[in-house]
């Protein structure tokens, strides 16, 4: 029904800022041990406890960049390159101090001093030509999910690609942004009463990835299929009978700014949440996949934005603590472009 996809927008949403905002102080961190999750689970059980009054968590890039997309959709229905260029560079001209990537500044520069001549230019020239791999364009990547709803999955896939080029032109930030897309477009799809399939969930992905990164072998890249091997690593910590060690979790799937060691890294953290995970002491899943997410350390703030963004489009909003929602800066603003997102999303009539 609309009232719950309303729900799974503003879920998703909010997820996101969520895990932006409760893991950007651990950026940068190594992964969780011993007494430090309890450190974690403290700061977590004091902001879902009774409301106190406190400075707001501040947001970082992650969310801004997602906000500047959730815009352009509402604005123009589509992305448009140019007024997506045009809203990342307003967005870090005004507000520069929000934990940029340390290289996508370069292509902010470019595009205001070309006045956008070609929105795609600067992010080609990232990286000596190769384009930037990190994990920027999935990390604001959840509004397109979103608004797509009623698309099919190429058509997510398109939109996608095109909202990452305007600043990483690397084939694995391309399809890291795709990857994200998807695991956000299956898990709005899926009715959240239903207990859900993990090993549906990651076969479903596999596939899709299988098809993107098909031939990729004579294009002379370091690696062919690298996320698809990602996401059967995935699939096997998943079924295995005991949890796999943080170790083994870090040093296969990663948890650094690329989106190759990132997007499948969130993924697991939102699947693997489907059940108690050991160390972290919650009954909700959603607190669940943030919580272990900001444990691995890493690219914290980013890694549980993507995992709390797939998790909230499959429970709803109801799922994130409504205390802790009110620590997070700019609560009110996402929530009401999630409104908004939603409403523009029914407006186009493109089936299924
Ligand atoms: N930048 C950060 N965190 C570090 C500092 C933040 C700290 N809290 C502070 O306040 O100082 N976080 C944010 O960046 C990530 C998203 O980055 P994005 O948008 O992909 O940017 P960029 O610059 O394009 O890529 C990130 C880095 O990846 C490496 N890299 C990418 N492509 C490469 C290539 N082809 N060859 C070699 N290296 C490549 C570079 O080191 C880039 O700087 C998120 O974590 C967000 O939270
Ligand atoms: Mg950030
Ligand atoms: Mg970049
Ligand atoms: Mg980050």
């Amino acid at each position: 029904t609309s009232a719950m996809f309303a729900s799974k927008f503003r879920g998703s949403m909010l997820g996101a800022l969520a895990g932006d905002c409760c893991g950007a102080p651990y950026e940068g961190h190594d992964v969780c041990v011993g007494g430090e999750r309890i450190i974690l689970k403290k700061y977590f059980d004091k902001l879902e406890g009774p409301y106190f009054k406190a400075p707001k968590k501040a947001y970082t890039d992650d969310t801004a960049m997602s906000m500047c997309l959730a815009k352009v959709l509402i604005r123009h229905g589509r992305i448009d390159d140019k007024e997506l260029a045009v809203e990342f560079v307003k967005e870090y001209f005004t507000d520069p101090r929000r934990g940029y990537g340390g290289a996508v500044i370069q292509v902010f520069n470019k595009l205001r001093k070309s006045k956008f001549a070609d929105p795609l230019q600067p992010a080609r020239e990232q990286f000596n030509g190769s384009g930037s791999f990190g994990n920027g364009g999935a990390m604001r990547v959840a509004p397109v999910a979103l608004f797509g709803h009623k698309k099919t999955s190429d058509e997510i896939i398109e939109m996608a690609k095109q909202s990452a080029l305007i600043t990483h032109y690397h084939k694995q930030g391309i399809d890291g942004t795709v990857l994200q897309a998807l695991a956000v477009h299956a898990a709005l799809l899926m009715d959240p009463e239903q207990q859900l399939n993990t090993k549906d969930f990651i076969s479903n992905l596999i596939e899709k990835m299988k098809a993107i990164e098909v031939d990729e072998e004579g294009l002379g890249l370091d690696d062919a299929q690298p996320f698809t091997k990602q996401l059967e690593a995935v699939a096997r910590f998943l079924s295995m009978n005991t949890e796999p060690s943080d170790d083994d979790v870090l040093n296969v799937l990663g948890n650094d700014v690329s989106a190759l060691y990132s997007v499948p890294t969130s993924i697991y953290c939102f699947l693997k949440a489907q059940k108690t995970i050991k160390g972290i002491d919650s009954d909700n899943p959603f607190r669940r996949a943030v919580e272990y997410a900001i444990s691995l350390g890493g690219d914290a703030d980013t890694i549980a934005s993507m995992a709390g963004a797939i998790s909230g489009a499959f429970y709803g909003e109801n799922v994130i603590s409504t205390n802790l929602v009110k620590h997070l800066e700019f609560h009110e603003e996402v929530t009401l472009l999630a409104n908004e997102l939603h409403e523009a999303s029914l407006k186009t009539n493109v089936g299924r």
